[in-house]
């Protein structure tokens, strides 16, 4: 269903549940517009010039009427509080994702910036080290991560390119050092608006590598995309990072084979 309306490629386990929501929307909005269209071509024909009509000013009387305005408040309260519900709650739609998966997702910062995205991997201890405003060089320490903290020692930072394994939850915690961005990841339909002074946490389960996603597409240089969907500033258009989904072992791999930030060799750009 999703490949008819022409969705970017499903690449993460809750994704099938937007998809179907954003469908069975399109359709009721589709009856709707069906509906009221028949109903305004009905009345140009019935009630068309030189047809002997007299216009009637007193308005409709009857009980119909009433029971016809009662059938649609009904209708738009099922609209509004039945259909929207489950997606209401997110907290606990993310706890069940957890929970299904029984997996201690992996932990990612992504900090926002006018315009690029500045990934934090916590290191081999599973702690994130601290950062200050005070300490941010746009060069050589675009997020302030500070020196003097144990725990940020073994910290691995990247530009513009996260790099996940398949079938793992990830918890990213977005946060901005300007202005309003946002994360969008279409492909595993994540997009989460990016408000200054707030961290934001967000779940997902990536289900396909880059590799798959690759051949699927029958294109060998394409990858998943970063990019901001917020209007946020002149270089707006060039806010864009990449995703690699890699095997668990691959994973594992990639992130032994990383120099920490503050190690000498330490270079963000990876390509
Ligand atoms: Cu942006």
């Amino acid at each position: 269903m999703n490949r008819l309306f022409n969705y970017p490629l499903l690449s993460s386990a809750h994704g099938d549940e937007i998809d179907r929501l954003m469908i069975a929307m399109h359709g009721f909005i589709g009856l709707f517009f069906l509906g009221w269209f028949l109903f305004f071509g009905y009345c140009l024909i019935r009630f068309r010039a030189g047809h002997r009509q007299r216009g009637r000013y007193q308005g409709l009387k009857g009980r119909w009427v009433y029971y016809l305005a009662g059938a649609v408040l009904v209708l738009e309260l099922f609209f509004d509080l039945g259909l929207s519900r489950p997606y209401g709650d997110t907290t606990q739609y993310r706890d069940d994702t957890v929970n299904a998966q029984a997996t201690a997702p992996l932990e990612v910062r992504v900090v926002a910036q006018q315009f690029a995205w500045n990934v934090h991997y916590p290191g081999p201890d599973g702690v994130f080290g601290a950062t200050r405003p005070e300490l941010v060089r746009e060069e050589s320490n675009p997020m302030g991560l500070d020196a003097g903290d144990l725990s940020a020692q073994d910290d691995l930072t990247t530009l513009n390119h996260l790099v996940l394994p398949v079938d793992r939850p990830v918890r990213i915690y977005l946060s901005s050092k300007d202005v309003v961005h946002s994360f969008s990841l279409p492909e595993f339909r994540v997009k989460q608006d990016i408000i200054p002074g707030i961290e934001t946490e967000l779940l997902f389960t990536p289900t396909m590598t880059t590799a798959t996603f690759q051949e699927r597409m029958g294109d060998p240089t394409r990858r998943f995309e970063i990019v901001c969907a917020q209007l946020c500033g002149l270089g707006h258009y060039r806010m864009r990072g990449f995703v690699t989904v890699l095997e668990a072992e691959a994973f594992a791999d990639w992130l032994e084979a990383q120099t920490p930030h503050f190690s000498e060799e330490y270079d963000p750009f990876w390509d």
